[in-house]
């Protein structure tokens, strides 16, 4: 059977998931209300983070499609990818047009030699702009320094949340049958020879209980079958030995066990407990292993530690230095942007591609039983030459006009420069800015207030720049509880003028503990244990009711947001808090002083 292998690519929320899902059902490799987005986060947020495969048939060819994240944070994870697969589909929204993010991704195919197969998606919005969008993308393509081949690419129309697609914007069309076809036309049947040696690289982990860590890569050459010896080729030149034990095939989203794995397929392999994402995989071990596969390095670090806040204990199963070590190693199987220093036995340092990628890692943590702390999160700095050098971003707004001025003069402050603005339909303007990822830490907040929410703000790292020197960022300052005890309603009632609230009556705080922050921007010792209580007065009627301006409840990505760097943020099962490092006003003054 023929072979064709995809990826997906695209901007965040441009249709990826869905175009890959309306795919799969219209060849019954899945049931309705079943998505690729399948991890519990995914499914909460709505959007993607891990790349994953599936596998459909349609007219006797069998389709490998790797669908993958849109989100700049999971940037390493479209990256490695795009080596093993033959051609993309690059899925562009009709009203966005290119964003960051398809820049990105477009850039890293085009460098690979592959060429893509345009889908313009979302045509049923009504500011969509088909032709419009299409413009733009050729115009990137020729930016990139595509090939002539490359920019005489097929466009395809889709709506996928109605899983349609059509070649010509007035063709009828009732599914997706164009698409499949021109995947069929468009994309190269996967090469390899099945006579010749095997050859495979892996290009995702997985981690199974009974199997241990799997490979996910694709075959090059050859046929493997379980219990065959295998040499593992570094990509530079080292060589170990390893047997394949059971191989499986995928089928929608399903794995199938196989007796073999063949040349052109992808495939995943156990037995190789050590595995590496990049490295070869071989019987002739005289043979060079295969070009390395790049992961981009971290762009932001934090330290991680045992939580012993007062309320330690209180809600997680695993709270001990060693099981959150243990937790973390384990993680390091599997996601490949992560790096972490052990020495420390109470402190680690986690270093990621930024705060989205280490929240899920927190979110996945907590909802597992863990307990944990964090420090504030900062950008990883380092020298080159003598030169210091930091992560750079470039920014990309979508503002309705009244916003655009206090956009840039705000980050503006935060050492943002912009490099182009246009018009982008009614009444909106497209604002692209370049500046250190330092100066986005702790805005993305107040983006949403400075635009009455109607903004749309995405952003990519760019590289490592030299150091931007100071950047003005408004300071948040902390409300800090004095006291231990449940929260009265009056009291945050008498607190909630000067500052912004974290916590509803009834929570439960202790001395330390932050509850809020300041409009001001001072540090501020509150107690909101104090005051009459007034449950009775409210349940007796409105006469002397107070109203409570709603509690900003912290979220991990909100609390690495806001908190300061005399905090951490306390991560359980079932609370987010932040706390001073030091939780008694004494020690804090001492603390200052030294
Ligand atoms: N109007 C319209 N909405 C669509 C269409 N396709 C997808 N959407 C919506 O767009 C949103 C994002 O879709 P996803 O498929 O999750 O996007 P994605 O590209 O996979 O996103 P990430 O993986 O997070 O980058 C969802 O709310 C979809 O329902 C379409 O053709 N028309
Ligand atoms: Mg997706």
């Amino acid at each position: 059977m023929e072979i064709r292998n995809i990826a997906i690519i695209a901007h965040v929320d441009h249709g990826k998931t869905t175009l890959t899902d309306a795919l799969m059902r219209q060849t019954g490799m899945m049931g309705e209300g079943v998505s690729m987005d399948s991890d519990s986060i995914e499914k909460e947020r709505g959007i993607t983070i891990y790349a994953k495969n599936g596998a459909l048939y349609y007219k006797d060819t069998k389709i490998n499609i790797v669908d993958t994240p849109g989100h700049a944070d999971f940037g390493s994870e479209v990256e490695r990818v795009l080596r093993s697969i033959d051609s993309v589909l690059l899925v562009v929204d009709a009203q966005e047009g290119p964003m960051p993010q398809t820049r990105f991704v477009l850039k890293k195919s085009l460098e690979l030699g592959l060429k893509p197969i345009l889908v313009l998606n979302k045509i049923d919005k009504p500011a969509a702009d088909p032709a419009r969008a299409e413009e733009r993308v050729l115009e990137l393509f020729l930016e990139l320094g595509a090939s002539d081949e490359q920019s005489n690419f097929p466009v395809v129309y889709a709506i996928a949340r109605e899983g349609i697609a059509k070649k010509r914007l007035n063709d009828e069309s009732k599914d997706l049958t164009p698409l499949l076809d021109t995947i069929l036309e468009w994309v190269p049947k996967a090469s390899g020879s099945v006579d010749a040696p095997f050859v495979f690289q892996p290009f995702n982990l997985g981690y199974d209980n009974f199997l241990g860590r799997l490979a996910i890569g694709r075959v090059y050459d050859g046929v493997a079958h379980p219990n065959m010896s295998v040499s593992i080729k570094t990509p530079d030149g080292q060589i170990r030995n390893g047997k394949i034990t059971r191989i499986f095939n995928f089928k929608g989203l399903e794995r199938i066990e196989s007796e073999t794995a063949e040349a052109g397929d992808i495939v995943m392999l156990a037995g190789l407990p050590d595995i590496f994402i990049g490295e070869t995989v071989i019987t002739d071990s005289t043979r060079e292993p295969l070009p390395a596969i790049a992961v981009d390095e971290p762009t932001i670090t934090l330290n991680f530690l045992v939580n012993n806040s007062p309320f330690a204990g209180r809600e997680g199963k695993f709270v001990t230095s060693r099981q959150l070590h243990e937790r973390l190693e384990n993680e390091l199987e599997v996601n490949v942007g992560l790096k972490i220093d052990f020495t420390s036995p109470d402190i680690f340092t986690l270093r990621g591609r930024g705060e989205l990628h280490i929240a899920v890692l927190l979110e996945n943590m907590r909802r597992e039983g863990y307990e944990m702390q964090i420090s504030q999160p900062q950008v990883i700095v380092r020298e080159e030459g003598g030169v210091k050098l930091e992560p750079f971003e470039e920014v990309v707004v979508d503002v309705p006009g009244e916003f655009q001025g206090t956009v840039i003069e705000r980050l503006g402050r935060r050492g943002f420069q912009m490099t182009d603005m246009r018009p982008e339909g009614d009444n909106t303007v497209r604002i692209t800015l370049e500046g250190p990822t330092r100066g986005l830490l702790g805005y993305k907040n107040q983006f949403v207030v400075d635009t009455k929410g109607e903004g749309i703000m995405s952003s990519r790292v760019i590289g490592f720049k030299p150091f931007a020197g100071d950047i003005r960022k408004r300071q948040v300052g902390s409300m800090t509880s004095m006291a231990t005890g449940k929260a009265l309603g009056f009291a945050l009632w008498n607190l909630q003028d000067r500052g912004v609230l974290y916590i509803t009556p009834a929570t439960e705080v202790y001395e330390g503990q932050v509850i809020g922050n300041t409009s001001k921007g001072e540090e501020m010792a509150a107690n909101p244990t104090k005051g009459k209580n007034l449950t009775n007065v409210r349940s007796s009627g409105n006469d002397e009711a107070i109203v409570l301006v709603p509690a900003w409840k912290l979220t991990i990505e909100r609390g690495m947001e806001v908190m300061s760097d005399d905090e951490y943020l306390e991560i359980t099962p079932e609370s987010v808090r932040l706390r001073k490092k030091h939780l008694t006003e004494t020690e804090r003054s001492k603390a200052k002083r030294t």
